[in-house]
């Protein structure tokens, strides 16, 4: 099966995990018959008060692939994500699975290297720590599934969409329709970039699934994931199949002046730009988050 083909047989079987703690959805998404999967934006657990990281989550997905009998061929990230840590270095570990991100990934870590003010003997910026960077539309497979990686820029430069058999896991370049977006002021950030990738999404076939990768619940609705272009292109309040670029942008910035840094943000992209690796371990054997900190007029 190719990827842009809805799946209308079935091939593939999607399980969600949620973190409540970040409101992000992971996957595993397998091949029905050749029992071959991918995990898609795993979470550690982490308490910022505490200083400690725990692997619950990650934990939960090792226990359904093992009682679904499911081989790890890949772990992909959507995006270095802001908001919580990544797992894909303890799965990597648990599973043997190479870590996958999109080749923008080398831009947010050369942006971040300065914030962290890293010397090359942490980070060089060229993707390390991964173990594959896609390139737009390049393919791979899982199991007996060709699947698909479009670039999706805007609310990050490493955002990649996967299509996967008509299932597509867009990361946070939509969110749920009466949601709409992610927020586009991250560094490297942009809504016109975003508002061509979203595009990009809605030339797909109507009946391409959309997963997400958070749910806020707004107005405290039900927890929902799934959706579909069609639905996105009918509902999503940021961006219709009939809304004009300027409309959107003017939306989102407007939006993204109103919304604070995420908890984590530090944390987070510190461990994330390293394929969810701790920084390295000082001399006493502990490893250490470091926050720039700016003096506020
Ligand atoms: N309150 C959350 C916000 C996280 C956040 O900013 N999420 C991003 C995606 S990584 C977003 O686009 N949020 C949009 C929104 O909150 O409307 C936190 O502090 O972690
Ligand atoms: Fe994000």
């Amino acid at each position: 099966m190719v990827a842009d083909q809805a799946d209308t047989e079935n091939t593939v079987q999607v399980e969600m995990f949620f973190d409540k703690e970040s409101s992000t959805f992971s996957y595993v998404v397998a091949d029905i018959s050749t029992k071959r999967a991918v995990i898609i934006d795993p979470v550690l657990d982490y308490d910022a008060a505490a200083g400690t990281v725990a692997t619950k989550q990650a934990d939960t997905i090792l226990a359904y692939v093992a009682k679904q009998q499911l081989s790890i061929d890949l772990i992909l990230e959507t995006h270095a994500h802001a908001d919580h840590l990544s797992a894909a270095h303890y799965l990597k570990q648990k599973t043997g699975a190479p870590i996958c991100i999109g080749e923008g990934i080398k831009q947010v870590q050369q942006t971040f290297k300065l914030v962290f003010n890293l010397g090359d003997d942490e980070l060089l910026a060229k993707g390390d720590y991964f173990d594959k960077l896609f390139a737009d539309n390049e393919t791979f497979k899982v199991g007996s599934i060709t699947a698909k990686v479009l670039n999706t820029p805007g609310h990050t430069n490493d955002s990649v969409s996967y299509l996967i058999a008509g299932h597509l896991f867009v990361g946070d370049s939509l969110f749920m329709p009466d949601s709409g977006t992610a927020r586009c002021d991250f560094p490297g950030g942009d809504a016109h970039v975003l508002f061509k990738s979203i595009q990009r999404i809605y030339q797909l076939p109507d009946t391409t699934a959309i997963y997400m990768c958070h749910d806020y619940q707004p107005g405290g609705r039900e927890l929902r994931y799934r959706t579909s272009v069609a639905e996105q292109k009918a509902e999503n309040i940021h961006v219709r199949a009939d809304t004009a670029e300027q409309e959107f942008v003017q939306k989102r910035e407007t939006r993204d002046k109103t919304l604070s840094v995420p908890r984590l943000i530090y944390p987070a992209v510190q461990v994330n730009i390293r394929a969810g690796q701790l920084p390295k371990a000082e001399a006493n054997g502990v490893s250490y988050i470091k926050v720039p900190l700016t003096i506020k007029a």
